[in-house]
C-alpha cells in the first residue's frame, strides 16, 4: 500500500509539474473547504473488498509466477481458489453453462469475443483498477476487436503458437537432411514428421488451437469460418496423424525432459521447457521457433464473471496483478512478454533481449492477429479435429 501511496504522490508531483506554471495542480487542497461541495466519485483511496474475503480464479495451467498468488493472499487477507484449464473449449462450456463459482477467469479473445457478446462477462469497475493505466495502449488497442471499448478484457498475457524443438534430438533424427525453412514443415510435412516420430511429436490439444494452425500452413486464414478450409486442412492433417506421439496442454516436462522432441507449443511453455532442462542439467538445446511464413498470436485477458460472487476482490487481484513488478515477474519466471508497460522496465536483460518472447518489430509484422470464430464453425473445427484424432 505504502508503494501504491508514493507512486500516486510521485504521479501527482509529476502531473503538477506538466501543468501549467498559472494553474493549481488538480490535486491541490482548495484553500477554504468549500461547505456543501458534494463529494467527486473520485477513485477509492484503497482497494474495495467483498465482505467474503475468497476469490475464486479459473486460468491455464503453468500460467502464474511463483508466489504471486500468496503475495497477494498476505497482502489482502483474501483466500484465493486457484483452478485451471487446458483450453479455451473447456473454459467456455464452463461459462456457457453458467454458475462456474469463478470470479476471474481468463479466455483467449479467440473466444472472449463470443463470451463478451452472449453476456457470460461483466464490465470491469475500472475506478478500482488504477493499474490499469500501466498497460501498452498499444496492447489495449489490440484488444478492441474483441472487446469494442475496452470495458471487459486486461491482457493477462499474450505469446505465439509456433513449434517447439529440441534442436539438439531434432537434428539427431533427422540424420543428414537439413532444417526447413519453414519450421512449421517439421509439425506438418510427412517428409520430416516420419523421421521425427522416432523422437516425439506432440500437438496441443484442441480444436481451435490446432486448426487454425493447419489453416494457415495450407495458405488458407487462420481464422476461417468456412468449413471447407477445415476439411481441407483435416486432409493435410491425416497424412501426419500417424507420426504424432502426443496431444497434450500440458507438455513444458515432455518437452524438457525428451518425451516430445518437436511441438506444436505455446512459446512461453516453450521457454519454460528450455529454462527446466537446464535445471536438471540436460545439455539439449531447446528453442521456441519463429516460423518464416509467421506464428499465431494470442491473448489470454482476466475477466469477470457474470455472476461473479467475489466482484470487489477480482478487481483488487486484477489491479495487484498489473503492479509494474508482478506483470514483469510475468515475462521473467513465465517467458510470455507483458503488455504492462510500466513492467517492461523491470524484465531482465536476457529475457528482455530473447527475441522469442519480446519478438522483433519485423517478425511481429509477419505473425498473424487473433480473430474469432462463429459457434457454428467451431463446431464444424471440432468435428474435422475429432476426426483427426481418432483417424490414426
Ligand atoms: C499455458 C499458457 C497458455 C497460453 N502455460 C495459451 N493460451
Amino acid at each position: 500500500m505504502k508503494k501504491q501511496v508514493l507512486a500516486l504522490a510521485i504521479s501527482a508531483i509529476l502531473l503538477a509539474a506538466c501543468g501549467k506554471k498559472e494553474e493549481p495542480a488538480p490535486a491541490a487542497a482548495p484553500a477554504e473547504p468549500v461547505a456543501a461541495a458534494p463529494a467527486a466519485p473520485a477513485a477509492p483511496a484503497g482497494p474495495v473488498y467483498d465482505d467474503e474475503k475468497v476469490l475464486n480464479i479459473y486460468n491455464w495451467p503453468d500460467y502464474v509466477p511463483e508466489g504471486m498468488i500468496a503475495a497477494f493472499e498476505k497482502e489482502s487477507g483474501i483466500k484465493v481458489n486457484y483452478d485451471t484449464f487446458e483450453t479455451n473449449e473447456a473454459l467456455h462450456a464452463k461459462l456457457v453453462a453458467g454458475n462456474t463459482g469463478y470470479d476471474i477467469v481468463v479466455p483467449g479473445t479467440v473466444f472472449a469475443k463470443g463470451q463478451i457478446e452472449g453476456g457470460l462477462l461483466q464490465p470491469l469497475k475500472k475506478e478500482q483498477i488504477p493499474n490499469l493505466a500501466n498497460m501498452d495502449p498499444a496492447i489495449m488497442a489490440t484488444l478492441v476487436k474483441a472487446d469494442p471499448e475496452n470495458k471487459h478484457l486486461i491482457p493477462w498475457a499474450w505469446g505465439f503458437t509456433t513449434v517447439g524443438i529440441n534442436k539438439t534430438k531434432v537434428e539427431k533424427a533427422l540424420g543428414g537432411m537439413a532444417m526447413p525453412e519453414n519450421a512449421w514443415d517439421l509439425v506438418f510435412k510427412p517428409e520430416y514428421t516420419s523421421k521425427l516420430k522416432s523422437c516425439g511429436i506432440a500437438y496441443l490439444d484442441s480444436p481451435t488451437e490446432i486448426i487454425p494452425v493447419a489453416l494457415h500452413y495450407i495458405g488458407k486464414d487462420a481464422y476461417s469460418n468456412d468449413p471447407a478450409d477445415y476439411k481441407a486442412a483435416g486432409e493435410m492433417l491425416a497424412k501426419v496423424r500417424k507420426d504424432v506421439r502426443l496431444f497434450s496442454s500440458t507438455m513444458i516436462d515432455d518437452i524438457a525432459g525428451g518425451k516430445a522432441c518437436v511441438a506444436i507449443a505455446w512459446s512461453g511453455d516453450v521457454n519454460i521447457a528450455a529454462g527446466r532442462a537446464k535445471e536438471n542439467g540436460s545439455k539439449d538445446v531447446i528453442e521456441a521457433m519463429l516460423p518464416s511464413t509467421g506464428a499465431l498470436i494470442f491473448f489470454d485477458t482476466m475477466a469477470v464473471t457474470k455472476d461473479a460472487k467475489h466482484p470487489n476482490n477480482a478487481m483488487a487481484f486484477i489491479d495487484f496483478y498489473l503492479r509494474p513488478e508482478n506483470a514483469a515477474l510475468m515475462s521473467n519466471e513465465m517467458g510470455y512478454p507483458t503488455g504492462n508497460k510500466a513492467g517492461v522496465a523491470q524484465v531482465k536483460p536476457e529475457i528482455a533481449g530473447n527475441k522469442t518472447i519480446f519478438v522483433e518489430a519485423d517478425y511481429f509484422a509477419k505473425m498473424i492477429p487473433p480473430s474469432s470464430f462463429t459457434n457454428e464453425a467451431r463446431e464444424a473445427m471440432a468435428n474435422v479435429y475429432n476426426g483427426f484424432k481418432k483417424g490414426k
